[in-house]
């Protein structure tokens, strides 16, 4: 196995390690695709061709019937009446088949047959049809192509500089991009939307004289199925157009969007559409004209119709300008409040996205009722790749068991699934130009994850560590496997268990990382926990809070308002209740949170134990980088837990029964 053990010059292999493909490479494999059926299928051929090439197998194209019989068969069926970017496979006398619905499940297929590793060639492989259960799997980056003051290249980004754009241009050598792009195809993303979401000066005219720049980026990422998308101001109309307003409702405002929108699509035929952040976090929108959200998407969505684009428009709207002595503003409940009455009045190539929970992508919020209650328009679940307040790619933090929770949400108890409601399932970014891509070589799992739970929202984050890993370490000794099942499985209740509790929020200090008890308490951001030296908690019921768990279809509504059936790990999200309130565990509040900050600091001990037996198994540079970063988490959770448990001490007085260390 010592060729597993050796680094790959340049960037990482991440999940497509050359091995990867041994199975498929050692074998006679037959494509059968029109040699005019598109840039996927050619890739699809490349792929093949460059694996037989390097194992010594054979590729058979369909112009060859003469050879002999392939071991596996790729190939488009367009009237197999299969949905689209679906493919079934089947396997009868010694030879496996890949029927495609078009190119983008030629090349999902063959990205199916890898991960089957020699599975692929048994004879037991149970046949079967797969499509994706979202029809748009997009990630967002939010790279900006100036380096912004505060936020930098990449905005919350924790793995270097961006892989698209340096010192306020586009990369040159876009190759990465390609190698991105392919790995990205791997996992089931079809869309990438190439700006960051606050639009500033320079990446506001991508859409305009810089568009040359988002011609060059959709290269890449055409050849592997995947459609860019456009981080858009909605002020351009003034601030590029010269128009003396951006009012939504005036017709030279319309007419511009639509001259955009044609040069766009002039340039790029199957560009994917624009991105909208409006009336946030001090991006322009339509309310500086007193017109609506729906009045502002429409106008850009009309634009983009002609076309087959659509807009996403985030829900993520709130006043970060809060007096935090008003204790009856909430800012969980502004989405809703925004977006719900408009609901029925977007355009149908508006896409609503919307954060999983109210709040800012915390390790736990309640799902966002927004996703509840919009029944007429489509809808985007928007989570995050990029670990902002999870952790920051210096924790472990395994996403998928998040996100499965979240996708599999029942809203009303009865079967339907957040899944189900949201059409399309987009994802800020982790990536940057870090030789491992996302700083932690672990945290390419949860890139890998979010394709391929936005592709099959019902596999296990157990089951999806299991594929990461045969894939990213081929062949390894079982050993690998076992480590890393110890070191992720469970490491995002680990981060929940050392960091804010039961759903309080926002504990974080400066740049989002690390303990910060009351460093928003008293900000203007709305995000507050109100502990006093008898309790803490936000009360959000409908009885005697903000009303926000009203907000909720039954049986939730309910749940969440009354202190006997509210979950635990949402109890301070819903109600303020005193340190010695006693939880549905049997703890008190104030011991839970003594306990749960000691555990999961010592857990991260335990795992970062864990990580030495992988001494000599995996690469040197990948084996030092995640050893020096567990070292990091383990000081960072001690700080948590210091922090956090000192803090509730002095507010109420209450030892801990186990005897910790308090300062
Ligand atoms: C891109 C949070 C982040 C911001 C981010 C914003 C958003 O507030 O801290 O960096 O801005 O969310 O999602 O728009």
């Amino acid at each position: 196995m010592r060729k597993n053990l050796v680094s790959t010059p340049g960037w990482h292999a991440a999940w497509l390690p050359d091995d990867a493909f041994a199975p498929l490479g050692r074998r006679v494999v037959a494509v059968s695709a029109p040699p005019d059926a598109g840039p996927v299928a050619a890739t699809v051929v490349a792929e093949v061709r460059a694996a037989v090439d390097r194992f010594g197998g054979r590729l058979l194209t369909a112009s060859v019937d003469d050879g002999p019989a392939p071991a596996l068969v790729l190939a488009l069926a367009p009237d197999a009446g299969l949905p689209a970017e679906g493919f079934a496979v089947a396997r009868t006398g010694g030879t496996t088949r890949v029927t495609a619905a078009d190119e983008a499940g030629l090349l999902y297929g063959l990205f199916h047959v890898v991960r089957l590793g020699e599975g692929a060639f048994d004879d037991a492989l149970v046949p079967g049809s797969h499509a994706p259960a979202h029809a748009v799997r997009m990630l967002d980056h939010w790279d900006n192509v100036d380096a912004h003051d505060v936020m930098g290249q990449v905005e919350r980004g924790y793995a270097g500089g961006s892989i698209f754009y340096e010192d306020g241009a586009l990369r040159p050598d876009l190759t990465r991009v390609g190698a991105y792009a392919r790995l990205l195809a791997a996992s089931g993303v079809n869309r990438v939307t190439v700006n960051n979401v606050n639009v500033h000066r320079t990446e506001a005219r991508l859409l305009t004289d810089r568009l040359g720049d988002v011609v060059r980026l959709a290269d890449q990422f055409r050849p592997w199925g995947i459609r860019v998308h456009l981080a858009v101001s909605f002020g351009a109309p003034l601030t590029l157009g010269g128009l003396g307003t951006c009012d939504p409702l005036e017709p030279a405002v319309a007419d511009w969007w639509a001259d955009a929108a044609a040069r766009v699509y002039a340039a790029i035929p199957d560009f994917g559409g624009f991105l909208v952040k409006a009336d946030s976090e001090g991006q322009p929108g339509p309310f500086a004209y007193g017109r609506d959200h729906a009045d502002g998407a429409n106008v850009l969505a009309r634009a983009l119709a002609p076309y087959g684009g659509t807009v996403h428009w985030r829900a993520f709207v709130y006043n970060h300008h809060q007096d935090w002595r008003d204790r009856r503003t909430d800012r969980a409940r502004a989405a809703y409040d925004h977006f719900t009455p408009l609901d029925g009045k977007f355009d149908e190539n508006v896409v609503v996205q919307v954060k999983f929970g109210p709040l800012d992508f915390q390790v736990r919020e309640p799902v966002s009722p927004v996703l509840t209650a919009m029944p007429r328009t489509r809808l985007a679940l928007e989570l995050q790749v990029t670990q902002e307040y999870t952790g920051q790619q210096k924790h472990v933090y395994y996403l998928p068991e998040q996100w499965s929770e979240v996708l599999g949400w029942e809203p009303w108890a009865d079967g339907r699934t957040v899944s189900d409601v949201a059409r399309d399932v987009v994802a800020v970014s982790n990536v940057g130009d870090d030789r491992f891509w996302t700083g932690h070589p672990l945290a390419q799992a949860n890139l890998y994850g979010f394709g391929r739970l936005a592709w099959d929202p019902t596999l296990t984050p157990s089951d999806l560590l299991d594929e990461w890993t045969r894939l990213t370490f081929p062949g390894a000794d079982p050993r690998v496997q076992d480590v890393l099942r110890d070191v992720v499985l469970g490491s995002r209740a680990t981060y929940e268990q050392y960091t804010a509790p039961l759903g309080v929020c926002f504990m974080v200090g400066p740049g989002h990382y690390g303990p910060g008890v009351d460093f928003y308490e008293y900000s203007p951001w709305g995000t507050y926990h109100f502990a006093d030296r008898d309790g803490i908690g936000v009360d959000r019921t409908v009885a005697s809070g903000t009303g926000y768990a009203g907000q909720y279809p039954e049986p939730w509504a309910s749940t969440y308002e009354s202190l006997d059936t509210c979950p635990d790990e949402l109890l301070l999200f819903f109600h303020h209740v005193p340190y010695t309130h006693v939880l549905r565990s049997g703890k008190t509040v104030v011991q839970h949170v003594y306990d749960t900050h000691t555990d999961g600091a010592a857990r991260t001990e335990e795992m970062a134990r864990r990580w030495e037996d992988l001494d000599g198994l995996v690469e040197p540079d990948l084996f030092d980088r995640v050893r020096t970063l567990l070292a990091e988490q383990v000081r960072s959770a001690g700080e948590w837990r210091d922090q956090v448990r000192t803090y509730f001490w002095r507010h109420s007085g209450v030892p801990d029964e186990r005897g910790g260390p308090l300062y």
